[in-house]
């Protein structure tokens, strides 16, 4: 078993784990939890949300568990309920919403509030800065890969 559990929770979640798997180190070095997912993905664990207490009992036996969300989501709520209740938490990487997701942003704030320890955010209205002129598809898909790419970073140094 790797001493890393990679954790990806709803829909921004998975997508971002999606992203990490495409370094063909990964799978060597963490094992993949998918919480609510929206799509399937090889090799990959796959919990619902209402089995969260058996889900932290799997995951409190690893060294390190990395957590990624969008938040203002339910799976930011999922993010917060599993991060308050482990103690092997190494990371918790998780974006902003868009401001015109006016409830999601109320939400994301609240969430961030809960979360104990240190959140690494990334805005997703940067991209609206940055790529005005990018399909939203396009845009949100390199913004989960710069996302990924500083969550291998992570597994990297931990490993
Ligand atoms: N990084 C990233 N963010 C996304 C993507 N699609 C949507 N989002 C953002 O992530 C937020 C949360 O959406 P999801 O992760 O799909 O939400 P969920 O956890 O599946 O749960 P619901 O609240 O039930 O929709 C949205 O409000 C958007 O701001 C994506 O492909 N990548
Ligand atoms: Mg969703």
């Amino acid at each position: 078993m790797p001493d890393i559990a990679l954790v990806g929770l709803g829909g921004a979640g998975t997508m971002i784990v999606q992203r990490t798997l495409e370094d063909s180190r990964i799978h060597a070095l963490a094992s993949i939890y998918i919480i609510n997912a929206e799509n399937w993905l090889n090799n990959v664990r796959f919990y619902r949300f209402e089995q969260a207490d058996n889900l932290i009992k799997e995951l409190s036996r690893y060294k390190h568990v990395i957590l990624t969300a969008g938040l203002g989501s339910s799976g930011g709520d999922s993010l917060v309920y599993l991060a308050n209740r482990l103690d092997n938490v190494a990371a918790i990487f998780a974006t902003k919403p868009f401001r015109v997701e006016k409830k999601r942003v109320k939400k994301a704030e609240r969430q961030l509030g809960l979360l104990k320890g240190h959140v690494i955010t990334k805005d997703l209205n940067e991209l609206l800065v940055r790529m005005p002129d990018v399909p939203v598809g396009e845009a949100l898909d390199s913004f989960d890969r710069e996302l990924a790419a500083e969550v291998i970073d992570k597994i990297v140094e931990l490993s």
